[in-house]
């Protein structure tokens, strides 16, 4: 009788076991690293993927221009874009968090130097 319960109480114990450990690992979830998107600006064109994925981003904007350049991406997510103009040979970042749809990037120095951008509903890795 003494014996049937204490294999109880071990079976219970170890099956606890992996639930405690699961919710101390819940605990320490890594962030999501943001999705990186290079992007050229060449001075007749910006230079982009024309689709990515929803969710946290980071735009690696480069100007490979001789004359400076600025960057705007309005649509689901607002309107974002860089405080200052990015000079010839310089690069920054921008970060967005882009939500599904379809947004107009643009560079507010240029008219024409503009395009389309989609970003899907679901993120694929
Ligand atoms: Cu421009």
């Amino acid at each position: 009788m003494n014996r049937h319960v204490n294999v109880s109480w071990m079976a219970a114990l170890l099956l606890a076991l992996p639930l405690l450990a699961a919710c101390g690992g819940g605990k320490e979830a890594q962030p999501q690293p943001n999705q990186l998107v290079q992007v050229k600006l060449t001075g007749h064109q910006i230079e982009m993927p024309g689709s990515v994925a929803p969710g946290k981003t980071t735009f690696k904007l480069t100007n490979t221009d001789s004359k400076p350049h600025s960057f705007e991406i309005d649509g689901p997510a607002g309107e974002n874009g860089l405080k200052d103009v990015l000079q010839p040979g310089q690069s920054t970042t921008l970060e967005v968090d882009l939500w599904p749809g379809t947004y107009r990037v643009y560079c507010p120095q240029d008219v024409g130097m503009t395009l389309a951008l989609q970003v899907s509903e679901t993120a694929h890795s």
